[in-house]
């Protein structure tokens, strides 16, 4: 550590000093002694302990940010799923070990600790965690940057199955405090809804418009520490939580209407209550709209007023900031920075354009229709009239050129068109971040690829240089060195541990699998992973699971073209297979289905599948002539903390959208970083993990996109897949007739006849190629050795899904920002 630290703020790094921080802690912070001390207690007092840690490199980092004023990025997004906090802060200080010695000292068992933190669910899946995943590799690689999102009150809920049928609750993380939270109530910002706008001539005789808004809400920042890996810097995610002006209004309370009195707390404190649970299906409703521009409009506020510095000249603001908008939940911003630069600041039209054209960049997520936001003009000009008219401009303008660009073709004027007639009047927001963004991108190849074909097809014929692509990554901080620390120290010993910050280098382990003793302690590795999982899943759901089958995975939202169902079918036809006496139970290699899903609560068909699932595993896990080879394991609430302990133990990762759907998956990358296999389409980003890894070290099924696309186009016939095939016939009468809900011939009726009358993903047209692909992975796991070889593989050339490299790309192609060195190390 460098002198250039300031000392009071630097704790001491040896045993007896963090012993006695802790015990400070525990003393002035909580206000209790060892002898009274909850867990809670403990787990407060050493959180800010560990805090203590990060701490002088947190204020040195936002003093030279200050001091340099290098070019910034800004990842505006609605969700980061954070996961818990204090192992990553313990790593990214590198004092786990004195940690661990200090409280073992006073008879603390650390793991006590750590279970009592309660994770941030701030997201709903993979887009909220890639934002996670970013900002810690932005702050590893040393960039300026912010996180800017929503303080979610109670984040993604917890899911509980009653009957095998999800029933939600609330998700109360903050019920006994946060300790990783830094408020700042001085810093707040007022944030106008609603009213309406009106014209007037200014100073220089031109007709300008104006918002004369008609309520108010106040946004309150939390700033969070964001630690490098150990590179002495923490950079800050920024998350704002709504407030009322006045909290109550006295003269109503006097006169006795208490409720009245706080009717305007509780309305603006409801905008940063609750996290949306849909993921990939927004909901047009009006809170969401709220709380998007809600933390837009604090964070582009913050930025201008707070974070630059009070003389900057704007018009340089693109060598400044870049704001990524993390798909288009954010995209409110650009209208809102044309408001304050043309309305606010008196610039003309065209000046406060051009600055915008420059500093936002798009990122998309999605291939799905339906997954694309929409706000009706009606709700847009009722809450925010003044960017509705801005977007109509931008529109206008835009239009005209493409008109010229393209003459006498009316239709793709409509097409391209920012704002929708049909079915209702709607702004399309990934037209209006696509139009006004500098850049656009997807998240893997192949979804770049058809979004520039497919679904932006007309705008990157109009703006070809715009689409790019950038595929996405996960941090091998959190996902292999925290949650696999078995095989990381297997890693480092045979490499070094240069890879936790350079993961490629994890290239360097091919040789050694083909060195048998390697092999024998990398499969020693994941059977005592498997035995982790083992014992939480005992201790925390009560399911019974063996640590010798073999364990294949499918953990991610419960969403109809993710294809959990295909899954299922599979389940049901080795189940088949036993009962019916064409299989012996004892050919049967003993293998632990695994599912962790979440469906939207409002998602009706996603809701039937999990309970199907439920049912499928009570009728397996019970039935005596499978003697036990053959189990389902679905425990509820999926989270990132039960990731951190599942996707270690795994040996097999299912990967099965319907090529073209999925937009890249992250799940994948983080399964074979870890040595799973992968089972998989050729869909997202499970494209580049087979090319990464090779064809033999990868079960590839399933029709590729232009074939789907072709059977589609033709009709696509589901029933024609039941009548001639009867292996899969068999399956799906099984669910008809009621074999998993006791003879009750109802109760599934619906996903039945969904996937013989609709099918919109598939399935059963995939069905059999997906057979075929689970009977070579029961071939090719006799072999544990060569199975072993492959999984060593996996891991070796997987080191392109490092976060740090999806961000490099980001800088290179679309940021272009460069690392800046911190002050110290
Ligand atoms: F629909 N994704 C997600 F594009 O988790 F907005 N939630 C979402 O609402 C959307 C996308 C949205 C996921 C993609 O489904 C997944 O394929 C991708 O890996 C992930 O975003 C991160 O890019």
């Amino acid at each position: 550590m460098s002198e250039s630290l300031d000392p009071i703020t630097v704790p001491d790094r040896t045993v007896e000093g963090f012993v006695q921080e802790f015990l400070r802690e525990l003393h002035f912070g909580q206000g209790v002694d060892m002898s009274r001390a909850s867990t809670n207690d403990k787990y407060l007092a050493l959180a800010r302990t560990v805090r203590h840690h990060l701490m002088s490199r947190w204020m040195q980092t936002l003093r030279h940010q200050g001091q340099v004023q290098a070019k910034s990025v800004a990842y505006l997004s609605a969700e980061f799923l954070l996961g818990r906090q204090l192992d990553n802060a313990l790593l990214a200080a590198d004092i786990d070990g004195i940690v661990t010695e200090g409280l073992t000292s006073l008879g603390i068992d650390l793991d006590d600790l750590r279970q009592a933190e309660q994770e941030p669910g701030l997201g709903n899946g993979g887009l909220g965690r890639l934002a996670a995943c970013f900002i810690d590799s932005l702050a590893t690689l040393s960039v300026p940057s912010i996180g800017y999102g929503i303080r979610y009150e109670y984040g993604i809920f917890r899911q509980t199955f009653v009957d095998g049928w999800q029933v939600e609750q609330p998700d109360t993380w903050l019920e006994l405090g946060s300790p990783w939270e830094f408020p700042h109530p001085e810093a707040a910002v007022k944030v106008n809804f609603g009213g309406s706008t009106e014209t007037y001539i200014d100073d220089d005789g031109n007709a300008r418009s104006r918002w004369l808004p008609g309520w108010s809400v106040i946004g309150v920042p939390y700033n969070y520490m964001v630690p490098g890996y150990r590179n002495g810097r923490v950079n800050t995610l920024r998350l704002w939580s709504a407030r009322a002006e006045k909290s109550f209004d006295l003269q109503i309370f006097n006169s006795g209407d208490y409720a009245d009195a706080v009717r305007a707390q509780t309305f603006a404190e409801n905008i940063s209550k609750v996290l949306y649970p849909e993921d990939s299906t927004p909901q047009g409703k009006e809170l969401r709209l709220q709380q998007q521009y809600f933390f837009v409009a604090c964070s582009l506020a913050d930025f201008l007023d707070n974070v630059l510095p009070g003389d900057f000249d704007l018009t340089k603001l693109p060598d400044r900031i870049v704001f990524q908008l993390n798909d288009t939940h954010p995209v409110i911003a650009i209208p809102e920075l044309m408001r304050l630069l043309v309305d606010d600041r008196g610039w003309s039209w065209e000046d406060a354009w051009a600055v915008t054209q420059q500093v936002f960049a798009y990122t998309c997520h999605t291939l799905l229709p339906e997954a694309l936001e929409v706000w009706s003009v009606d709700l847009l000009g009722r809450l925010l009239p003044r960017h509705l008219e801005i977007i109509y401009r931008i529109n206008d303008e835009f239009l005209a050129q493409v008109r010229k660009a393209y003459p006498d073709d009316e239709l793709r004027v409509r097409r391209m068109s920012i704002i929708a007639e049909f079915p209702e009047r709607a702004v399309r927001m990934a037209f209006l971040a696509t139009v006004a963004g500098a850049k656009v991108n997807g998240v893997a190849e192949l979804h770049s690829q058809l979004l520039r074909d497919k679904v932006l097809n007309d705008f990157s014929a109009y703006f070809p240089d715009k689409f790019t692509n950038v595929t996405n990554g996960v941090t091998p901080r959190r996902f292999v060195r925290m949650s696999n620390p078995a095989l990381s120290g297997l890693i480092t010993e045979a490499i070094g541990e240069g890879w936790v910050t350079d993961l490629g280098r994890l290239r360097e382990l091919e040789p050694l699998a083909d060195d048998a003793e390697f092999r024998r302690r990398f499969a020693e590795i994941k059977r005592g992973n498997k035995t982790r999982l083992v014992d939480l899943l005992a201790a925390r759901d009560g399911i019974e699971i063996s640590p010798d089958a073999m364990l294949d995975v499918m953990v991610k939202r419960l969403h109809e073209y993710k294809r959990q169902m295909l899954k299922l079918l599979h389940v049901i036809t080795l189940y088949d297979r036993v009962t019916s006496g064409e299989l012996p139970i004892d050919q049967v290699t003993p293998r632990t289905f695994a599912f962790g899903a979440k469906a939207a609560p409002g998602y009706k068909m996603a809701k039937q599948i999990i309970g199907l699932i439920n049912a499928v595993g009570r009728t397996i896990n019970t039935d005596p002539a499978l003697e036990r080879r053959l189990r389902v394991a679905f425990p509820a609430n999926y989270n990132v903390t039960l990731a951190e302990t599942l996707v270690p133990a795994a040996d097999l990762s299912e990967q099965i959208s319907l090529a073209g759907k999925e937009a890249s998956g992250t799940g994948n990358m983080k399964f074979a970083l870890n040595g799973a296999l992968t089972i998989g389409t050729d869909d997202g980003a499970n494209v580049e993990i087979r090319q990464l890894v090779g064809d033999d070290h990868f079960f590839l099924f399933g029709l590729t996109e232009p074939e789907v696309a072709d059977i589609v186009d033709a009709g696509y016939r589901p029933s024609t897949y039941y009548a001639a095939n009867p292996t899969l016939r068999r399956a799906l009468d099984h669910i008809a007739h009621g074999t998993f809900s006791g003879g009750d011939q109802r109760v599934f009726e619906p996903v039945v006849s969904n996937l013989l009358h609709e099918d919109r993903f598939l399935v059963l047209a995939d069905f059999q190629s997906y057979i075929d692909a689970q009977d070579r992975v029961e071939k090719a796991y006799a072999d544990q050795d060569g199975w072993t070889r492959s999984a060593v593989l996996n891991v070796a050339r997987s080191g392109f899904f490092s976060s740090d490299r999806s961000i490099k790309d980001y800088l290179d192609r679309i940021w272009h920002a460069e690392p800046v060195a911190p002050p110290f190390v």
